[in-house]
């Protein structure tokens, strides 16, 4: 009509859950406030400063700490329906070890969560976002075998403390990054750079104690608290870069190497560790000298009980990129994840790039790798529990290539709500600006820009903030919508 382009209006359900998340390092601050235990990456800022890009750290951070009342102010200025944030294992007990538990952690977490619920905020609680205690990184953190009793008798204590209140638990964001990124190489705490045999002794180690969390909460607590448990995996798309049967070969062994890895025992039909990947870690591990397969085996008994340990499957999703088969040419450290997957993967040159080197815009990638994952594992229910882009530091509160990312991310939701996938809630990536791990400040993902020279941590809502609200309040996207003015109010 008129020339001008209509669009369908397609609206997300009235209970679709729409909420933004964070992780308790990147914005709390207090790292040794009233009987917090040390973390690893408390650890690794203070004695290790260089690593950090500008040598910040997360000591202060956005200081959610003091400032938690203002940020659940900033979710009823969103119209948030759920909120993600993580507790920090070390706040409610400082070792690690559940003998000693800290009364200030656990009546921290507890005003944050009345505040919310006093508003109808639905709290959504990570049990762990990478920030273990240095006490039991110490014991060997996820290599020990014991890790999983540890992390047992940590979720014990969330549960019986505040699973009266809240109904979502994820145990674990992002298995990748803890063990590949944390151990396996050198880019998040604590920089094991203990080769591919350390991503993987972590990779079965980290399952079976999400397995232990969850079967607890089944057991012991579901009943009564009525609740959901389940984790939160990085799903980005690889795909194959051409129509050669070699890259689609690459391109799945990209994938399992990806998130297979820790899908697949939990969500898979059969259990275990996907088979092309660990077919050829085998091959690989005999051909150079290994006595035995450096990916350690599930007995039957632990497939078993790692196998269906999920409500829903939390899936963190940025960005695709396209994959292309190696064949030993690219040079990756042996033995490594990447060496033993054998592709290189990179982004379409079209496609808009963010401030962060691993983020672009890639066209309908949230559907591209949701209606994958419910093909290979039998339609579970998804919570996409993080999703956002970055720009750089510097108060950028116009942010229209956010607005664009957020709008992109909406369009593929859509897809897959059409599609019939059971796509359930969305968490941006973030309320406000953190403290971005190795980048420190300088990558921003917040919706609210935060002001870290300001010792009182101001928040100021971005340009996103008020499109972000606009289509929480009315459900669809409207490509028309200007915010009158950048002052925001609560409905
Ligand atoms: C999420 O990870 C995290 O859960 C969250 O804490 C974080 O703030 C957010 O993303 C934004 O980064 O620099 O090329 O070596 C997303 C997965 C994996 C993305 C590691 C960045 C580093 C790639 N992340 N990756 S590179």
């Amino acid at each position: 009509c008129y020339g001008s382009v209509v669009r369908q209006q397609r609206r997300f359900p009235d209970d679709f859950l729409f909420g933004t998340a964070t992780a308790s390092y990147q914005i709390e601050g207090g790292w040794d406030a009233d009987g917090k235990g040390e973390s690893i990456w408390d650890y690794m800022v203070h004695n290790n400063p260089s690593v950090i890009r500008g040598e910040t750290n997360g000591d202060v951070a956005g200081d959610t700490y003091n400032n938690y009342k203002r940020d659940v102010e900033m979710m009823r200025e969103l119209g948030l329906d759920a909120y993600r944030f993580s507790m920090a294992w070390s706040r409610i007990l400082p070792t690690g070890m559940a003998n000693e538990v800290n009364p200030a952690g656990i009546e921290f977490y507890n005003n944050y969560i009345n505040e919310m619920l006093k508003y109808n905020i639905q709290p959504l609680v990570t049990l762990y976002h990478w920030d273990l205690p240095q006490k039991l990184q110490e014991l060997g953190g996820f290599a020990n075998p014991l890790f999983s009793d540890w992390f047992e008798d940590y979720a014990r204590v969330v549960y019986e403390n505040f699973g009266d209140r809240v109904k979502m638990f994820i145990t674990f964001n992002e298995p990748r990054e803890i063990c590949y990124e944390g151990y396996g190489a050198a880019t998040k705490a604590p920089r094991l750079n203990s080769t591919a045999v350390g991503t993987y002794l972590c990779a079965k180690n980290l399952v079976i104690a999400h397995a232990k969390a969850y079967r607890l909460y089944d057991k012991e607590f579901r009943e009564k608290q009525g609740g959901q448990c389940g984790i939160t995996i990085s799903v980005n798309w690889f795909g194959p870069a051409t129509d050669a049967p070699e890259d689609e070969v690459a391109a799945e062994l990209r994938r399992q190497g990806e998130w297979g890895l820790y899908a697949h025992p939990i969500f898979s039909a059969e259990g275990g560790f996907p088979k092309e990947l660990s077919d050829k870690i085998a091959e690989k591990s005999a051909e150079q000298g290994y006595a035995r397969s450096r990916l350690p085996e599930f007995t039957e008994e632990e497939k078993e009980f790692v196998r269906g340990t999920s409500d829903f499957f939390g899936v963190n999703h940025y960005t695709a990129f396209m994959v292309t088969a190696a064949n030993g040419n690219a040079n990756y450290p042996v033995p490594s994840l990447p060496d033993d997957m054998d592709n290189i993967s990179f982004a379409d040159d079209d496609w808009l790039k963010s401030a962060s080197v691993w983020l672009t815009l890639a066209p309908n990638s949230i559907y591209k790798a949701l209606s994958h994952l419910r093909t290979l594992y039998n339609d579970p229910i998804f919570y996409l529990t993080e999703n956002g882009w970055s720009t750089l530091e510097g108060r950028d509160l116009i942010d229209d290539d956010r607005i664009e990312y957020y709008r992109a991310s909406m369009e593929s939701m859509l897809n897959c709500l059409d599609d019939g996938i059971k796509l359930k809630g969305y968490m941006a990536w973030s309320l406000l600006d953190n403290f971005e791990w190795m980048e420190g400040y300088i990558e921003r993902f917040g919706l609210y820009e935060v002001d870290f020279e300001d010792p009182a941590r101001k928040r100021t809502p971005r340009k996103s903030a008020f499109v972000y609200k606009h289509i929480i309040k009315n459900r669809y996207v409207d490509y028309e919508y200007e915010p009158e003015s950048l002052t925001m109010t609560i409905d």
